[in-house]
């Protein structure tokens, strides 16, 4: 199974430390195309592709290879919002996780699409029995 994981990059790396330990669990399923996103080392600043064109068009080309998008939309991110618009628009599977208690407002417009499934969590201890049972179920249902 192929997993792209989306989290804030430009939109403020507060939770990379909580997208390194979540990438970590989601390799024990299958693979992720996106590591990067958890990179500690990465920041809002930075760059790790030579233009914005390249990263847009090879973000979206493993967004197209990928069998699940599991997206962090705690942080709030223009990026992650868009890619998991235009995985809807694919047909691919989306997995929205929202973090309650951080001071962070969920969009209507992932709230509200009867395509993409939500976790709600509190922590990752508490994340790590549903997400394992989403993938499981998805995995089964392949
Ligand atoms: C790195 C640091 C600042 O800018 C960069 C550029 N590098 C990126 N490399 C890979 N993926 C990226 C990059 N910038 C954005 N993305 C994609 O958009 C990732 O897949 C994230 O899920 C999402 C983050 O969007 P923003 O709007 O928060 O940057």
């Amino acid at each position: 199974m192929k997993i792209y994981f989306a989290g804030s990059i430009r939109g403020g790396r507060q939770d990379a430390a909580l997208y390194e330990q979540i990438i970590q669990y989601l390799k024990s399923f299958g693979e992720v195309l996106t590591e990067h996103v958890g990179d500690p080392a990465l920041t809002s600043a930075g760059d790790d592709g030579p233009n914005d064109r390249f990263i847009h068009d090879r973000d979206l080309e493993w967004l197209q290879n990928s069998d699940v998008i599991v997206a962090e939309v705690t942080a709030v991110s223009m990026g992650v919002g868009y890619e998991i618009g235009r995985a809807v628009e694919m047909g691919k599977p989306v997995l929205c996780l929202f973090r309650e208690g951080a001071n962070s407002n969920l969009s209507a417009m992932i709230g509200g699409c009867k395509d993409i499934k939500m976790i709600h969590y509190s922590d990752f201890e508490e994340l790590k029995k549903p997400l394992q049972q989403y993938l499981i179920s998805f995995n089964a249902s392949k």
